[in-house]
C-alpha cells in the first residue's frame, strides 16, 4: 500500500476516502509534527497539501522518497513547485471546479460593501432602526451600470467578468499580458485601472511576482470614491497602505477575503464600518469543497496508477 502524508486537517470525507486507498499519516494528529518527518520522512510516497499549508523546499528536502504532491486549491504561492520538479516530483491542485464559488463571493464583497449589507445589518441587530428620532441609515452605491476593473484575468477573473455583465458593468481589466480573444479591454496600466474603476477587484495568482502590486499610489489612483475587493492573496495588497487608506476615507471602502498574516486580521480594521472582511470562505461551499476533495482524490489516484493528473500544475508553470 502506498504511504500517504497528510499536512494538516482535510475534509473528514477526503481523510476517509485517502484511508481507504492508501496507509495515511496526519501531521494534525502528531503531537510533535517536525519529529515526525525528520523521523519518518523516507517512509512516504505521497504528499497531501492545500493551498493554505503548502510544501516549502525544506519539507519536500524531508521527503526523500516522495513522488506526487497533491494539493487542495488552485494557489500554488505556498508550494515550492522549482524544488518540486528539481526532484521530479508531480504536483496536483484544482484548478476550475472553484470558479464559480470564488467569482460569486467576489461579487458577493462588492455588493455588500458598496451596499452596506452587513454595515445595515449591524444598524438592525443593535436596534438603531428602531430608535426614535434615529437618523435614517445613510445611502450605499451603485453596482448595476459601474465601471469594474479586475486586476488578475485567468480562471477566476473571467468568470467574475461574465457575473458583472448580468449587473451592466463596464469591464476592463489588468495582466501583464492581454488575454488573447478577450471581450473586454485590457489595460496595461494598473495605476491607470485603478483612476478609471469604480470598483477594483484583485484576483491575480499570489507569491512574489505580485507581492504588493496594489501599493499606495493604486489605491490613491482608485480615490476616495472608489472600493476594492481582494479575493486572490493577501501578499497582492500593501496592507499597511489599505489601512491608511481606508482609516483617512483616501478610498470609498474594501472588501476582504484575505489577509497578509491570516488568521491574523489588522485590528485597526475592526472599527471600521466601510470595510467587510471575511476568514479566506471564497471557495467555501460544500459543492464546491468536494470537487475540490474529489480532484485532490484523483490527482493522487491517477498518479499512483500510471495515468496522466487530471490538473497538473507542472504543466502550466512557465
Ligand atoms: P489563473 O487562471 O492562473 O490566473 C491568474 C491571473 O493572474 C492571470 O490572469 C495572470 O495574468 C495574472 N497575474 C499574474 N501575475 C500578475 C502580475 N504580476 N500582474 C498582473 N496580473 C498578474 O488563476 P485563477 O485560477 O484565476 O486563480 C487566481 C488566484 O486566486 C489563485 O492563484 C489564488 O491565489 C486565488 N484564489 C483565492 C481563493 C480564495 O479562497 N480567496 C480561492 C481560489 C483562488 P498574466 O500572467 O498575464 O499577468
Ligand atoms: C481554499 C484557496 O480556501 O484555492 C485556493 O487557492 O485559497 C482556497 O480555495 C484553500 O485551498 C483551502 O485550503
Amino acid at each position: 500500500m502506498k504511504r500517504v502524508l497528510l499536512a494538516g486537517r482535510m475534509t473528514p470525507a477526503l481523510e476517509a476516502r485517502l484511508r481507504e486507498a492508501y496507509e495515511v499519516t496526519s501531521l494534525a494528529d502528531a503531537a510533535d509534527p517536525a519529529s515526525l518527518v525528520a523521523a519518518h520522512g523516507a517512509r512516504f510516497d505521497g504528499l497531501v497539501t492545500s493551498a493554505v499549508y503548502g510544501a516549502s523546499a525544506e519539507l519536500i528536502a524531508q521527503l526523500p522518497n516522495l513522488k506526487v504532491i497533491s494539493s487542495f486549491g488552485v494557489g500554488l504561492d505556498r508550494l515550492d513547485l522549482a524544488a518540486a520538479q528539481a526532484r521530479g516530483i508531480v504536483v496536483g491542485y484544482t484548478p476550475d471546479v472553484l470558479n464559480d464559488c470564488v467569482a460569486d463571493l467576489a461579487i458577493a464583497l462588492m455588493l455588500d460593501v458598496a451596499r452596506r449589507v452587513s454595515e445595515a445589518d449591524r444598524f438592525v441587530r443593535r436596534g438603531a432602526w428602531a430608535v426614535p428620532g434615529q437618523a435614517s441609515f445613510p445611502l450605499g452605491r451603485k453596482v448595476s451600470g459601474a465601471k469594474l476593473g479586475i486586476v488578475g484575468f485567468g480562471r477566476i477573473g473571467q468568470t467574475i467578468a461574465k457575473r458583472a455583465l448580468g449587473f451592466e458593468m463596464d469591464i476592463r481589466y489588468h495582466t501583464r499580458r492581454p488575454v488573447a480573444g478577450a471581450a473586454w479591454p485590457h489595460e496595461p496600466s494598473l495605476v491607470e485601472l485603478a483612476r478609471w474603476a469604480d470598483y477594483l477587484i484583485v484576483i491575480t495568482a499570489g507569491g512574489a511576482g505580485t507581492r504588493h502590486l496594489v501599493n499606495a499610489e493604486v489605491l490613491d489612483a482608485l480615490g476616495p470614491e472608489g472600493f476594492l475587493i481582494n479575493v486572490a492573496r493577501g501578499s497582492v495588497i500593501d496592507e499597511q497602505a489599505l489601512v491608511q487608506a481606508l482609516a483617512d476615507k483616501r478610498i470609498a471602502g474594501a472588501g476582504l477575503d484575505v489577509f497578509e498574516r491570516e488568521p491574523r486580521v489588522p485590528e485597526a480594521l475592526f472599527a471600521l464600518d466601510n470595510v467587510v472582511l471575511l476568514p479566506h470562505v471564497a471557495s467555501g461551499t460544500r459543492e464546491t469543497r468536494q470537487a475540490m476533495a474529489d480532484r485532490v482524490f484523483d490527482n493522487l489516484a491517477a498518479f499512483f496508477d500510471g495515468r496522466p493528473l487530471p490538473s497538473s500544475a507542472l504543466q502550466e508553470s512557465p
